[in-house]
């Protein structure tokens, strides 16, 4: 059950992926990554998050939803830089405009457990992921969260996209390797996930 699910090893370089940061860091000090927690529970995740675009990802203890501020300050999200609208525009086969730029923060023995991505009122736009720093173990199931996985690493540079019948597939991050990348200065993975939230 593989069709749909494309991996771009390498897809940008070196220089690329500094630039990539460069912006990044630029946008995290307007939008600082916090600790989101579990619906209900509150218990937090080992991810540390923040968005850029119209929408941004949030899950606290009401649940998960798409919002258009910052939990923690109030502000609307950063817009989504150049280069990264560029990568959709290039890859995502879809014509409309990416809302939700997730960014996920994983350090030393952060991971995300397995989920589907469903929040989104359009499904039949893919979803668009870009790896930075360590790599990640990636692991991918099929439409039911029982079916079988299989692993994927996912290192700095390379770029996964979702769409078709792989759009609603179970994955999550089993865990990061730690001194892998020498992108990030305090180590770590970024990720970014692109989403289109509405229906056009
Ligand atoms: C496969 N993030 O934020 S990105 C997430 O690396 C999320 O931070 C992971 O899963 C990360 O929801 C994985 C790759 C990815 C994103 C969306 C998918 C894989 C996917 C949607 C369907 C199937
Ligand atoms: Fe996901």
């Amino acid at each position: 059950m593989t069709s749909g699910l494309k991996h771009l090893p390498g897809y940008f370089d070196r220089a690329a992926q500094e630039e990539l940061v460069a912006l990044l860091r630029e946008a995290l000090a307007k939008a600082p990554l916090y600790t989101p927690v579990m619906p209900k529970s509150g218990r937090p995740l080992t991810v540390r998050m923040s968005n850029l675009g119209s929408l941004g990802w949030v899950s606290d203890r009401g649940g998960y939803r798409y919002q258009p501020t910052h939990p923690e300050t109030g502000q609307p999200w950063p817009a989504i830089p150049g280069p990264v609208m560029a990568v959709w525009r290039k890859v995502a086969q879809y014509p409309h405009e990416p809302e939700a730029c997730l960014v996920n923060y994983y350090r030393e023995g952060a991971k995300l457990g397995l989920h589907r991505d469903e929040d989104e009122e359009d499904f039949a736009a893919p979803v668009v992921s870009v790896s930075l720093g360590d790599t990640a173990i990636f692991r991918i199931g099929g439409l039911e969260r029982q079916g079988k996985t299989e692993t994927l690493k996912l290192s700095s540079g390379d770029v996964l996209v979702l769409g078709g019948p792989s759009r609603l597939r179970y994955h999550g991050i089993d865990r990061v390797l730690s001194g892998t990348s020498t992108l990030l200065k305090d180590g770590g993975r970024l990720n970014l996930t692109l989403r289109r939230v509405t229906k056009p």
